[in-house]
This record gives C-alpha cells, structure tokens and sequence, in this order.
C-alpha cells in the first residue's frame, strides 16, 4: 500500500490524538494492517489504546455506554451477555485455512477452509460492518514482557467488552512495539460482532465465522461475541503459537501452571493439561498452592530444563459449581470489590448475581443469557433454560487472588518438574499414575487422553471424545508431527518432568464418582513428592501408582479424612477390559491419520502385551496390592 494513501485513510478516521498514538510506534506494517481493515469495516471512529490507565478506563466507560456491559452491585463488577446460542467455542465455524495447492494439509477431524475463498467470504462479512461504531486497536503480549517467550499482537474489535476482557486476561503490549526487533512479527486479530439486536448481543448467528490464516498470522472473527470466539489473544492465538511453535522447537500447550507446596515449604511448579471443563482451573486454584496461569502455556527447554510461563495474566474461569467450601479463594475474590466480567450468569434485582452450584437456593426469577428468567422456563425448542449458562465465566486479573504465584510475570518463566494429563473418563484410568518415562507419558498419558464432552463447545454434552494433550481443539499442525514435537521436546531436556496421567472423574458400580471435588489436593502432593524420589510406587502395567501407606497419611496430613484400604483398592484397581479397549480405540484412531511416529504403536503395542500378561495372572480387575512395590 501506499505510504501517502495510508497516511491520508488514517487521518480521515483517526483523530488527531489517535493518530499521534498510532504513529508513534512507526510501525509501517501495522499502519497497513490497520488501514486495510478501517477502509474495509469503515468505522465511526478508530481508538487506538496505549494502555495508559487512561485509555483502560475509557474502554470500560465503552462497554457500559454501548450496553455490552452492565454495573451490578459490588464495585467494579460487570455483567456481559451473549447471544443465546453463543455461549461456547464453534467448532464448526472455525476454520483453519489451507492452500491445498501449495500441499498445505490437516487431519480429517481438523475443520479447514481454503485459504483463498475463505480470505474472499470473511472479507466480504467484514465490508463495513462497523458502520456507525467505534474500533478499538489494542496491543498486547502473550507471555511476559521482556522475555524470549513473548509474542507481540494487535487486536482490532468493534467490541468494547472483547477490549475490557483482553485488557484484563493479557499483558499490555504498547510500549513493547516501541522495542519490537523485527516489525512485522506480531500476530493480528479482527473481530467485529456484527449487527446487534436491542439486547446488544450478536444477531446473525447463522453467519458466526471464526476464519485462521496460519500464513498471514491472522485471525479473523465475525457474528459472535463469546470469549473463547471473539479475543484474540486466547483460543485463537494458540493456533498461530502452535504453528510458530513447531518452527521452532518449542510447545504451546492447553496447561495450567502451579506451584505445589511440598514438605518445608518447597514448591514444585506442574504444568496440567485437561479438556474444558475438567477441573483446570480447580487444580491450579487449590488452596495452599499457588497459581501461576490456569489455561494457555508456552514451554521451552533453556539450560536442559523445561521452562514454562503463562501466555495471560488473567483467568477466563468457568463459574458453574464455584462454592465457599470447595473454592474459597475463587469465592472470596468474586464477592470482593474489583474490576470482574462476569458473563452468562442470573442477575438478581438487586444487582448481585447466581450461577448453578452457588451456595443457597436457587432464585425464582432475574436476568440471564435468554433475558427475563424464571424457574421452568423453557426455550424455542422446548428446553429447560437453567438459571445461568453450565459455560457461564468470570474474568478476572489474577494478581485479585491470594494465591497468585510471584513469578507469573518472570521472564524467565518456572522450571517446570512435573506435567499431568487428565481427562473426564468414568471407566478406565486410575485417579493418578506415574509414566514409565518421557515416550510413555507423551504417548500413553498425554496423546491418549479421551474425555466426555462437555458444555464449553456448543453440541451434545457427555460423549467420549479422542483429545490429545487436550489440545486437539486448538492444533493446527498435523497431530503426527505434533506428537513428534513433543517426544522430541523431553529428548533435549537434560532434567526431563515426571509424566502423570490423573482422572478426577472415575467412578464406582453405581455410578458414583469414587472421590471428592479436593482428593485431586492429595493425587498433587504424591506426585510432588514423587519428583523428589520421596514416595515409593507399585508398578502396574499402565506406571507408578501410589502405595496405600503413602495416600493414608496424605489424606490424613491434607485434607483430614480417613483414608480406607477399600477406598484405595476400588480406586486404584487396574481395569483390564477397559484399558485394552481405550487402547484399541486410540490404536484404531492413529491408524487412520498420516505420518503418525512408529513410537506410538510401538508403546501402544508394548503396554497390551503387559497388560495381557498381567490379565494372565490375576484376571480381569486386579486389585493395587498384586502389584510389586518399586522404591
Ligand atoms: C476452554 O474452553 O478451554 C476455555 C475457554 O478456556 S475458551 O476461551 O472458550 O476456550
Ligand atoms: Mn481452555
């Protein structure tokens, strides 16, 4: 584009104080970029945001002054709506664009989209739908400021509630396009919401787009306003990450990272992979511990270690089942004074507000995602509206909560000791268990991973779905070479991370789940004690399991309850049947895609023959104790 021309098509929209912001960072790529979409989504206005406070308290007055956003009753709490039927990621709308003459290629579950023709059908949604309304530019950073994990990105949305949310979740990024080395490296996001109805949600559903150009480092995004569809610098980012990523030699993983309290004081940091829903954010958030981010992770190996830090600075929380007694830390923050977006939830009359699983009686009528609510009310189709949305969240800073970790904002990130996998599984594995090794756990923990969904994507709740690493939603590379990155990631790690595969979802005969919300407290503290070569273990053929000795006394020491070796042997018996068959499933699954490593079948084949062999002599449900005991 012409220099002259993109001058002049900034200074007809921009301000002279936006302008001046703008050209301070003299960046000429991203004058381009920002030109190229005000001429084509012709905004009223262009704010570009510096991240000064100023600028953040203007964006918050947006969301207010364009009904996005509403006060409620305690300081600095709002509530945000989406569209009913926009309260989940959707998966078939997001695409990943390929140029399949260029040899560009994904798995058969991947959704994808020609690149050319669908650049076409996202710039045609896009042709001057921000008429009449304000565009916010906005800078960010994906990981810490300063550190060589960080990605600079620009965010450009017609939404002021996607800004407020991003300016909480995401490190601000304006003064560090001043110091950006190569200027054309940052990744780029435009969403616009589309026309809104009278509730100021998104109204052509129909035509929600969530388009990923892996080539331009793009991310486009139109007709939605959920989260986990609309900013940027979240889901969406990721797939840009994973591309760079795999480039070059390091992982952008669906994990949370924590520090686990050990004896003396020691604190181990874990990252944890799990699936939507699954108790992510409750790991990281167990009291006693400390959070350091509960979603996005990049990790590198630097030194020999394994280096991880959080990509945000805020947490994007499901608020469905959070109570005084099993999350104390998350309840005191979301009744304290402070900047909260609370969304999808019921609004009481007086301003406060009630989501299923909140302490006391559910309300008989309020405000929710499907407007005016009352109990029984049911939907278009004929469906019961629950009081608040099972996706409903909260966003918050996470510097709001007690427990945050002092080094969330380290350039250098946390070495990282542990890394557990988990996923909702009722049948299979046991409530925790140790790899063999590095290959083991990447194969038979993280890239085994099956889950039963859940409400954070839109469609049928409670069917076991394939979700390695739990990042299949978020890929964007091949899953064989994706899986390879991994093996060879521990490869260069001189002090590699103990693999755990966890399940907080196991449950009895009856259909009971065998544990309580906070055993996953005591599954943490034997794996940190693990690490140090401070527990023993039998080895079953799946891994390490703990010895009833070693959990009797945690139960004990953690959370004060009685710990039965009945308890123990229900949990941790090994299931025969059913971990051949997940095997099976997985082996017939990775048969189908291309260029999957060998490795895989390799170890899938090694862990039938020990599980066959154990079946040989003790059965079809062998109990923990007919396991040997190894140090
Ligand atoms: C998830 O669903 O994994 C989330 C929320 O963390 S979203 O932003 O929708 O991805
Ligand atoms: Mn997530």
């Amino acid at each position: 584009m012409d220099k002259n021309k993109i001058k002049k098509t900034l200074k007809e929209f921009l301000n002279e104080s936006n302008f001046k912001k703008l050209s301070f960072l003299a960046n000429p790529f991203l004058e381009e970029f920002v030109t190229k979409y005000v001429e084509l989504c012709k905004p009223k206005s262009v704010f570009i945001s510096s991240g000064s406070q100023e600028d953040l308290d203007y964006i918050r007055k947006k969301a207010i002054e364009n009904g996005e956003e509403a006060f409620l009753k305690i300081e600095g709490h709002t509530i945000h709506f989406d569209a009913y039927g926009d309260q989940g990621r959707d998966r078939e709308n997001t695409k990943i664009l390929l140029d399949t003459n260029k040899g560009d290629w994904l798995d058969h579950f991947f959704v994808t989209g020609e690149r050319n023709e669908h650049l076409e059908e996202i710039h045609n949604l896009l042709k001057d739908i921000m008429n009449g309304r304000e565009m916010f530019v906005c800078f960010f950073t994906l990981g810490p400021c300063g550190s060589e994990f960080q990605i600079p990105c620009v965010q450009i949305t017609d939404s002021a509630y996607v800004a407020h949310s991003e300016n909480i979740l995401y490190r601000q990024g304006y003064n560090e396009f001043t110091k950006v080395f190569r200027k054309e490296e940052f990744f780029k996001f435009v969403h616009s919401q589309g026309e809104v109805d009278e509730r100021h949600v998104s109204k052509n559903l129909s035509k929600r787009r969530i388009f990923i150009d892996l080539e331009g480092e793009t991310v486009f995004s139109v007709n939605t306003q959920y989260g986990g569809n609309t900013i940027g610098l979240k889901k969406l980012a990721m797939r840009l990450a994973i591309a760079k990523a795999s480039r070059e030699g390091w992982l952008t993983e669906h994990m949370l990272i924590m520090g686990v309290r050990g004896p003396e004081n020691r604190i181990t940091y874990f990252t944890g992979a799990f699936p939507s829903m699954c108790g992510k954010t409750s790991t990281a958030m167990l009291e006693g511990e400390t959070i350091v981010g509960d979603d996005i992770a990049y990790l590198r190996v630097i030194d020999g270690v394994v280096r991880g830090v959080n990509v945000e600075k805020g947490m994007f929380g499901i608020i469905q089942g959070v109570n005084s007694v099993d999350d104390p830390i998350q309840w005191k923050t979301l009744h304290s004074k402070g900047e909260i977006i609370f969304s999808n939830v019921l609004v009481l009359e007086d301003g406060s507000v009630y989501w299923i699983g909140h302490d006391g009686r559910v309300p008989e009528k309020g405000l929710n995602h499907s407007g005016e609510w009352f109990r029984g009310k049911r939907d278009a189709k004929g469906k019961e509206i629950p009081p608040s949305h099972p996706n409903a969240r909260f966003t918050v800073s996470l510097e709001m909560f007690e427990n945050v970790d002092k080094n969330l904002d380290n350039p250098n990130g946390v070495q990282i000791h542990a890394i557990v996998y988990g996923g909702r599984d009722s049948d299979t594995w046991v409530p925790v268990c140790q790899s063999f090794d590095w290959e083991h756990g990447i194969i038979l923990k993280g890239a085994s991973i099956e889950s039963e969904t859940t409400a954070a994507t839109l469609g049928k709740e409670g069917v076991r779905e394939f979700n390695p690493m739990s990042n299949l939603d978020f890929l964007s590379i091949p899953l064989g070479k994706y899986i390879q990155i991994n093996l060879d990631f521990g490869l260069k790690a001189r002090q590699k991370p103990l693999i755990f595969g966890v399940n907080y979802f196991l449950k009895d005969k009856n259909g009971n789940f065998f544990n309580e919300k906070n055993d996953k407290k005591v599954w943490l503290k034997w794996m940190e004690l693990r690490v140090w070569g401070e527990a023993g273990a039998r080895k079953t053929p799946c891994g390490y399991i703990p010895l009833y000795e070693d959990l009797k006394k945690l139960f004990k020491d953690v959370l004060n309850k009685d710990y039965s070796h009945s308890d123990y042997t229900g949990q941790f018996t090994i299931r025969i049947p059913e971990n051949l068959s997940k095997i099976e499933r997985l082996k017939k699954i990775y048969s189908s895609l291309k260029d999957i490593p060998q490795r895989v079948f390799i170890l899938y084949d090694e862990e039938i023959k020990r599980l066959k062999d154990a079946r040989e002599c003790f059965g079809d449900y062998i109990p923990p104790d007919k396991f040997e005991v190894i140090k």
